[in-house]
């Protein structure tokens, strides 16, 4: 097969890798798959390698190794020419300047403010208007179904919740949402073509932009002015660096709670018996969004972090300059962690609190608690203002989104009673 993303066809690109599927048409098959070709495996991504860690421990060990690092540049592919912008892929690890494509030293200066307006205590402040945008949100799911009473929990719910809600902490304007939610569609799809994804990009950094010049000019209660303002006696982040941080936060926030909420309205649903189990208090909704996110995580395959030394995992060592990506869908049902039934879902799991969905180390997720406050309060809401929710087609026909990187539905359409 030529590679038609890269100028080149990449020197190393072995047999035997697993095809990450773009048009995820399997991803259950390809998680197997995954995890039986090994602790280290070798995936092609649209023509490109990369290795990637499948299992738990080992992705742990990875994440804190600081001999990984998200440095481009540090890509012997990249700085070779033989990946450009050319391939889908890039706007996943290119993004520009910001705690996610930086370590060490510069990346606690980049990222202490962001994490340190994310804990659960400063959260509690923005409880009610979580509760508040959830209850708007289930009025508008009521008034929206159609005359066989059938609505898209997706289009008209968990989709937009989460940008209300990372639109409130970051300011930016309600008027904004649904151009963000329809750029960030596109970005995501496979089938966006890659003029058009490095076009809406550009025009993402002018808005980002733009905002970051108005929040300098009149600072408000938000956390993009926050970023703006330099630490006492420290050095404030440049203009490019909050651009960087906001835009991050946005695609972030917005994207992987959506399938966090909608995973979990899903396994529900398919697993009457534990949906009776939480409407009966037997079990908490604690439970559910822990299972939910190790078993059907909302990250499929985190791009990427490079070597800067060889690295040995197991009978395997990732070259200096190769990429590795983390799969945290297959560590979610890793059996050395999980046990010889960790492809069931169970919220009764002993170990449902011991995933690693949302990272491990320096660049752990710091809206971990700000996704689960959300679904904290959008499940409970949901399931009592619609005790009799349904889907409205069989399980088997929800389709997931050809999109690589994140596990993401077309639709959920239900019934409320
Ligand atoms: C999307 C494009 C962009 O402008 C900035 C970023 C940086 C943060 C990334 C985001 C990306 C894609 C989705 C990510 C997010 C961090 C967490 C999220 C990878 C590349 C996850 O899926 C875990």
């Amino acid at each position: 097969m030529n590679c038609p993303h890269t100028a080149a066809a990449p020197a190393g690109r072995s047999t035997g890798a697993v095809v990450i599927d773009p048009m995820v048409q399997d991803l259950d098959g390809e998680t197997a798959r995954l995890r039986d070709a090994g602790v280290l495996a070798r995936i092609d991504l649209l023509g490109v390698p990369a290795w990637t860690v499948t299992r738990h421990a080992e992705a742990r060990q990875l994440l804190l190794d600081q001999r990984l690092v998200k440095d481009i540049d540090a890509w012997e592919l990249w700085r070779s020419g033989v990946v450009t912008r050319a391939w889908p892929l890039i706007g996943m690890i290119d993004a520009g300047r910001s705690m996610f494509t930086v370590d060490g030293a510069e990346h606690r200066r980049l990222r202490t403010k962001t994490s340190q307006a994310l804990t659960p205590r400063r959260l509690e402040a923005i409880r009610p208007a979580i509760e508040k945008f959830t209850e708007e949100l289930l009025d508008q799911l009521e008034a929206g179904r159609d005359e066989n009473g059938v609505v898209d929990l997706k289009a008209v719910f968990a989709q937009p919740l989460p940008m209300k809600v990372v639109g409130m902490l970051m300011g930016v304007d309600e008027s904004q949402h649904a151009m963000l939610s329809r750029q960030y569609k596109a970005f995501f799809s496979m089938l966006t073509p890659q003029d058009e994804r490095l076009a809406l990009l550009a025009e993402l950094d002018v808005f980002y932009a733009e905002l970051v010049r108005e929040r300098t000019a009149r600072p408000a209660d938000d956390l993009t002015s926050a970023l703006i303002l330099a630490e006492e006696g420290g050095e404030p982040l440049t203009e490019e660096e909050v651009v960087g941080n906001l835009k991050a936060m946005v695609a972030a926030g917005h994207e992987t709670t959506i399938g966090l909420v909608l995973n979990a309205v899903r396994a529900l649903l398919s697993h009457p018996d534990q949906l009776r189990m939480v409407l009966d208090g037997e079990a908490d909704w604690d439970a559910v969004i822990e299972e939910t996110l190790r078993w059907d995580t909302p990250t499929t395959h985190l791009l990427m972090r490079f070597a800067t030394e060889d690295i040995t995992v197991g009978d395997e060592v990732i070259r200096e300059g190769e990429g590795v990506v983390i799969s945290y869908r297959a560590i979610g049902r890793d059996i050395e962690q999980h046990g010889p039934d960790a492809d069931a879902f169970d919220i009764t799991r002993p170990t449902r609190n011991r995933h690693m969905t949302f990272g491990h180390g320096p660049h752990i997720c710091p809206g971990a608690a700000l996704s689960r406050v959300e679904a904290a309060t959008a499940l409970p809401a949901l399931f009592g203002r619609f005790p009799g929710l349904r889907l409205a087609v069989p399980d088997e026909e929800i389709t997931k989104l050809p999109v690589m990187t994140q596990n993401d539905m077309a639709a959920f359409p239900v019934l409320l009673d």
